[in-house]
Order: structure tokens, then sequence, then C-alpha cells
């Protein structure tokens, strides 16, 4: 930690000298921006979010791939389907849908190793305040903290997770409640860069390993039921949570409101929410629908 402090605090001084520029110019920030920068600013904005069992959150997906919005079938990038050619419009019709937290993934950064679709993102992040879950390409603490300055709520680290652990300890400690890891599971064992390559990591253990990190959320995806609309493997998911603290998001083939009412039920209350992707956007799942389940759900818990 004391290595990680003395390499990082020169670049944090840096980052606050230009933070302090900014400020200046923060009058010409569209509000909206604004609107959401305040949130991400309070520190319990996003763990609050995830009290456990007193909130389930549906996540719409946007996926990029050479700057557009896709859907893929169990992340083959020769599979891709392109829903939108305008990626912040896609993310306000999710705003005005009513969805309050999206979920970004740069594909070809999970490829590259690196962020490949920033300009998108960027203009999501200008277009939109809504809260922004971000991974794909996320290696490194720069990274990071760069993507935490211009507006992301958290980042999802995948193959990094696996890779490299100390970034996610780090990482963690560093921006309490805005780092999330992307444990996607091929066979039961952890799948990475793009999910072209499966490791040799067991899930179970890469969920493990976080446990004590303050990770805010783990999102667990089933490659292979991901862009196939067989339906949540909650089991799965649950089986995942049981056995730790940390919040669990469930993905991968989302088809309809049945996954919903399934995610609502008490069996599934360590969940704390669910990605959708092509069920939205094939018009399968109704997000009205979906948002007024999940509201109810709320209601129901809050009323004891
Ligand atoms: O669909 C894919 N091929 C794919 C995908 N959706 N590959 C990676 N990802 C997502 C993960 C996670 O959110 O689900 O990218 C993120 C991990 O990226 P990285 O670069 O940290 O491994």
């Amino acid at each position: 930690m004391e290595r990680f402090q003395a390499k990082w605090k020169p670049v944090r001084r840096r980052k606050r000298d230009q933070r302090d520029a900014e400020r200046f110019q923060a009058k010409w920030k569209p509000v909206r921006r604004r609107k959401r920068d305040q949130e991400n600013n309070q520190s319990e904005f996003s763990l609050a979010l995830f009290a456990p069992g007193a909130d389930v959150i549906l996540f719409p997906a946007i996926d990029l791939k050479d700057g557009l919005c896709v859907r893929l079938q169990q992340g083959d990038m020769t599979r891709a389907t392109v829903f939108s050619r305008d990626p912040p419009q896609q993310a306000h019709m999710f705003e005005e849908a009513g969805f309050e937290y999206l979920h970004i993934v740069d594909l070809d950064g999970a490829f590259a190793g690196r962020p490949v679709n920033a300009s998108a993102i960027e203009r999501i992040l200008e277009a939109v305040s809504l809260a922004v879950q971000l991974g794909g390409g996320i290696r490194d603490l720069a990274t990071i903290e760069s993507w935490l300055e211009k507006g992301v709520t958290r980042v999802i680290i995948g193959t990094a997770a696996v890779r490299n652990p100390q970034l996610v300890k780090d990482a963690a400690k560093a921006f309490p409640g805005r780092v999330a890891v992307g444990l996607d599971a091929r066979n039961g064992k952890v799948a990475v860069e793009g999910w072209a390559e499966t490791s040799e990591l067991p899930a179970l253990d890469l969920a493990h390993r976080f446990e004590d990190a303050g990770v805010a959320a783990i999102i667990h995806t089933d490659v292979a039921r991901d862009g196939m609309l067989t339906g949540l493997d909650l089991d799965a998911s649950i089986a995942l949570a049981e056995p730790i603290s940390t919040p669990v998001i469930a993905s991968g083939g989302l088809a309809s409101i049945a996954d919903v009412e399934r995610l609502l039920e008490p069996r599934a209350q360590k969940l704390a929410g669910a990605i959708a992707g092509r069920a939205i956007y094939d018009g399968r799942l109704d997000p009205a629908e979906a948002l007024r389940l999940v509201r109810q759900a709320r209601m129901r818990v809050a009323a004891g």
C-alpha cells in the first residue's frame, strides 16, 4: 500500500490541480452531468443503492463495438447485431424509460486491454444523468481514476481481477463503493480477455478472493447464456452470492418478464440486481412493466 501511495500521490496532486482548474469551468458543464457528478461524489450513493435486501436494480446494457450499440451471442464478436448507431441517444432512451443505472461495456476495450470506445462513452456521460457502471479494458489505476473523474459511477474489473488481483484491492481501497468485479464464468471457470480465453480459476474462488476488499458488487455473467435469451441462471448466481457478503448482480440470458419476477422472489433476495440486454432491444422485455415490478418489490421491502 505504501508503494502504491508513493507512486500515485503525485498523480493525485496533479489531478487535484486539474480539478481546481475545472471548477472554474464547472458552470459550463451541462446540468445533467453536474447532477450525476454530485451524486457520485456523495460516497454513500452507490453503497446505499446496494444495502442488502433494500434494493434490486435492473441495469439496461449498452455494449459498444466500433462506436455502435451491439448485442453479441456468447461474447462472440463475429455474431454481433447492431441495435443503435447512436449510443448517447440509446442511453437517453433508457433514461426516458425510467432506468436509473446503465451498464456499459467497451467490447473492443475488453479485447484490446485498454479503452477503445472512449469517445462514445464520454458522449453518453454528457448526454444522461443516469448512474453508470463501465467495464471493458480497465486494467490499471490510472484508467480507473480517469473514468471515475469523468463521471462513471463505478468501474468493472474483469481480466485484471484474475491477472492482477492487487489492482482490485488497491482500487477498492482508494475508491470505496466505486469498484465492481466482473466475474464472467464459462463452465465454472473465469473467462478473460473479451472471453477469448478461459482461465484455470474457478468462479467461486474469484468471488471469495475479494471478500474483504470492499468491492461494491460482483457482476456474475454466464458466458454460455449471454445474448441467447435462455433465461438467467439465477441458481448459479444465488449459489455464488450465498457464502459471500459482496452483493451479486446476475447477468446473461435475461429473456422476459419472468426472469424479473424470479429475481424479485424471496429466494433471490441476496441478489442486488440483473443486467438486461438483448431482451430489451428486441422488445421481449417491456421496460415499463419490468420497472413497475422492481418498484413494487422495493415498496414491499420498505414496508417491512
Ligand atoms: O461479450 C464479451 N466478449 C465480453 C464482455 N461483455 N468480454 C468482456 N466483457 C465484459 C465483462 C466485464 O464487464 O462482462 O467486459 C468487462 C471486463 O473487461 P476486462 O477488460 O476488465 O476483462
